[in-house]
């Protein structure tokens, strides 16, 4: 089954506003599961670090990060043909992993400064083909702090950025005027929706002030032809994605489920 779901009109919006939604790309059954996973995974509570995202004051930010897959449904939802195909469509060749986060977005955790993910990341990248897709696992709403991107930055090309506490920051005056001419558009999305936004698109994020989660996975990827600048190319990076069906995509679940639940019956 193909998941070259975008339509053209899709295609062409990501390349005028650096961004596309696509909603319901992952069932409220499927979704519902993955969330029960993450939210019991007591692996994933380990690997999780409090990132502090801004100068001074501020709610620290909570994630897990991944340089590469493994043999779990989060992994899954990175892999799967219907996650991976509409990138495929987007850059016209296939798409190699280079990390993912899963961001535990709880009541009373921060927030993101305005970056471009690019911006962080050209250091290995000879080109800006770089791409990350936020899915939503708890519905993503302004009040618990939805990612905002900024349509049509991605054609400003990388800005500077800097260092504001543990994150980079893009340089303020230039996103400051960008902002005065661009429109800001709130992702807001469903759980199962995922947003599509490339690698120079600037987004941020406010810190989550509501009493509900914002979970979400975020997949990076870059175009299997994007040259690697540094000299130690990373494993994962050397293959496309090894993309998988939805059978595969269901056995893993279940296999992760079915750990998670047995690491509680331990306890
Ligand atoms: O989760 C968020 O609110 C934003 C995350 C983000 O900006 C990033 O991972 O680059």
């Amino acid at each position: 089954m193909s998941y070259r779901v975008l339509s053209a009109q899709q295609i062409e919006q990501f390349e005028e506003d650096g961004f596309v939604i696509v909603e319901n790309l992952f069932s409220s059954a499927e979704i519902e599961r993955i969330l029960r996973i993450a939210r019991g995974d007591r692996q994933l509570a380990g690997d999780a670090k409090l990132n502090h995202n801004y100068e001074g004051q501020g709610l620290d930010t909570r994630l897990a990060y991944s340089p590469h897959f493994g043999d779990d449904a989060y992994s899954a939802v990175g892999r799967s043909r219907r996650l991976v195909e509409p990138m495929e469509q987007l850059f016209g060749e296939e798409m190699r992993h280079f990390y993912h986060l899963e961001t535990m977005k709880d009541p009373n955790t921060g927030g993101w400064q305005w970056h471009q993910d690019y911006g962080y990341h050209h250091r290995e990248f000879l080109y800006p083909d770089f791409i990350s897709v936020m899915v939503a696992l708890d519905p993503a709403t302004r009040a618990n702090g939805c990612l905002r991107v900024v349509r049509g930055s991605n054609r400003l090309g990388r800005l500077d950025h800097q260092s504001s506490g543990s994150q980079l920051a893009a340089d303020p005056q230039r996103v400051e005027i960008a902002l005065q001419h661009l429109e800001e558009v709130h992702g807001e999305m469903a759980p199962g929706s995922a947003l599509y936004f490339h690698g120079n698109t600037l987004h941020a994020s406010d810190p989550n002030t509501s009493s509900q989660p914002r979970w979400a996975f975020i997949f990076a990827y870059v175009a299997a032809s994007n040259f690697y600048v540094l000299p130690q190319l990373p494993d994962s990076l050397r293959e496309p994605v090894d993309k998988c069906d939805d059978a595969k995509l269901e056995e893993l679940t279940q296999r992760h489920w079915e750990k998670v639940q047995a690491q509680a019956q331990v306890s």
